[in-house]
């Protein structure tokens, strides 16, 4: 195996023995078939959508299927496997649409002919054999056969493949965003037809450098829309959040522990759990949840429990209760709590019940089972601070710059992780001065979100944004506060402090890219697959730097 999608890459270059997450080699080799997999079926449903053939399920598998590579994910063989029979099947499905929709023939300066003309070596070569992930097929070894789809495969020049990396792990990232948007019932036929086009394009022979880099900018764009429709569908669904504070202590009952994204799911379990006796807490990145007037008015979502995806093992033997992923970040599970863990949507771990659908109830009855907790009330945090709310007081936040009170904006936001260094954001927010506001998203606020920032004038100086997808949301707020000044985000003062860890945050990234932003501070350290020239081509163009210490980030900043 050889993988470096995220941040935990093995000595900063790569796992090759063992995945840091937990992911072992048979589990990567059957997700790098199924991104192989994956390649083909976007070869076919690109070509078919340029004459206007398409289908739903195509659409949506393409999501699930690219969902299910990202970090801490999808650990299970045997799902993974059925995953890859599934993209075959969906594979066929796409040739069938194109072959139909193009008469039963090659269309005019299709996919194939391009490659045809491209290997002008065999002429006599049916070109679908030639786009070769387009005429895979599974083996019996779906393992073994994943063997030689590695990323080393991609390309053979450095810069190429990393170009090509930084959009396949784009991809990956908004997958996920664009799939809790498709189980709220949003679709998008101009994303799903990008998930096509660039998923084709990277195995395009005939690209080069600089179209794989445009590809990911767009890539940026797209995800601006597909955050952008995530925000709008959950706002439709809970309402527009508002300032909650969220209780960390517990509440007597029967407990379940929610962690993920998804708050469909949650909502669905808050149906579920009404009137028995069972408190809901969430964990992780479902902490938003709280803000969410549609969701805040179960009044057994009670409480958030334990902090980051990365101290679940440590966290999770304390509580006495079942516990449920509905998306990343899961973590080989110890053996102190697999009795009471479930997983649901893409989620998997090999030998933890998985909830397929909407009926929790074999959560419900492990949850009546465990002791639960006692009252035992803690201290509280603010979250809730979507655009809605922040620009509902913009005339405040303006006056104060305006006045002096309030001196410049941090965007302290991204993802946590295991590798040391993270304290950087723990210290950098503990030392960002008095007359300075921080604005937060994703997971990685657990580094600080339970210090007291107090407030200037009323404003909060901890401005809890939300989840990672919610960067769409702390956008709205910056591009809001420019038209405010008359000036462009990047003469703002406002910084960005960044830290990740899988492949959302490359998409949000991207997004930020796509959106001409400059001076971000990336850590806590740069990504293992950007070649030293792709490199180069960011600093140069995006002026991204990685964190030094808080103390010269600050002063650099500040002046
Ligand atoms: Fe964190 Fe995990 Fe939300 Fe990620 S819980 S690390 S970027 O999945 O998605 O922020
Ligand atoms: Fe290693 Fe991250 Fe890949 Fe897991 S996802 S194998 S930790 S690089």
């Amino acid at each position: 195996m050889f993988c470096h999608q995220c941040e935990q890459a093995a000595k900063g270059i790569g796992c090759d023995v063992m995945g840091v997450c937990g992911k072992k080699p048979e589990v990567a080799a059957l997700q790098d078939n199924l991104l192989y997999g994956l390649k083909g079926l976007a070869i076919y449903a690109n070509e078919a959508r340029k004459l206007e053939a398409k289908d739903p399920a195509i659409d949506v598998f393409m999501l699930e299927g690219l969902f299910a590579t990202v970090t801490n994910v999808d650990f299970d063989p045997a799902r993974l496997e059925a995953a890859i029979r599934k993209c075959f099947e969906m594979k066929e499905k796409a040739k069938a649409l194109y072959l139909k929709a193009s008469g039963g023939a090659e269309a005019e300066g299709g996919f194939f002919q391009k490659l045809k003309a491209f290997f002008t070596g065999d002429e006599s070569k049916p070109a679908q054999e030639v786009a070769a992930p387009a005429a895979w097929v599974p083996a019996a070894d779906l393992a073994k056969q994943g063997d030689q789809y590695g990323i080393m495969t991609f390309h053979n020049d450095a810069d190429i493949r990393s170009a090509i990396e930084i959009l396949v792990y784009g991809l990956k990232g908004m997958a996920a965003y664009a799939d809790h948007c498709q189980i709220l019932g949003k679709h998008d036929d101009e994303v799903y037809a990008f998930f096509h086009k660039a998923l084709a394009a990277t195995a395009d022979p005939a690209l080069g450098l600089m179209d794989y880099v445009e590809l990911a900018m767009e890539c940026g764009k797209v995800n601006l829309k597909v955050m952008g429709m995530l925000d709008s569908a959950h706002i439709e669904r809970f309402g527009s959040p508002v300032p909650t504070p969220v209780q960390l202590g517990t509440k007597a009952g029967k407990a379940i522990l929610v962690s993920g994204h998804d708050l469909l799911m949650l909502e669905e379990l808050l149906k579920q759990t009404e009137g028995k006796g069972i408190n809901v807490y969430t964990h992780g990145e479902m902490l938003p949840a709280h803000g969410y007037p549609g969701l805040k008015k179960y009044a057994h979502l009670v409480g958030n429990f334990g902090g980051a995806w990365q101290d679940q093992a440590k966290e999770f033997d304390g509580f006495p209760g079942a516990i449920i992923f509905n998306t990343n970040c899961i973590q080989r599970p110890a053996a102190s709590y697999t009795d009471r863990l479930f997983t649901w949507g893409l989620v998997a771990w090999p030998g933890i019940p998985h909830i397929d659908g909407w009926d929790f109830n074999a959560v419900i009855e492990k949850a009546q089972s465990l002791p639960g907790f006692p009252d035992a009330p803690g201290k509280e945090i603010l979250v809730g601070f979507g655009h809605d709310a922040v620009l509902g007081v913009a005339d405040k936040v303006i006056e104060a710059v305006k006045g002096g009170a309030v001196k410049h904006f941090f965007l302290i936001g991204g993802c946590d992780g295991a590798k040391p260094g993270r304290n950087y954001y723990t210290e950098f927010a503990e030392k960002v001065p008095k007359d300075c506001v921080i604005l937060t998203l994703a997971c990685g606020k657990y580094r600080f979100n339970k210090l007291d920032f107090g407030d200037i004038g009323g404003i909060p100086r901890l401005l809890d944004v939300g989840q990672c997808n919610d960067a769409y949301s702390a956008i709205q707020i910056a591009v809001a506060l420019a038209g405010a000044f008359q000036c462009g985000v990047n003469d703002l003062p406002l910084s960005l402090i960044l830290s990740w860890y899988e492949q959302k945050a490359v998409v949000i990234l991207l997004t930020l890219l796509h959106l001409g932003i400059k001076n971000i501070k990336l850590g806590p350290s740069l990504p293992a697959f950007i070649s030293p020239n792709v490199l180069n081509f960011l600093v140069e163009n995006f002026k991204i730097a990685p964190i030094s210490t808080p103390d010269e980030d600050l002063k650099a900043i500040l002046g």
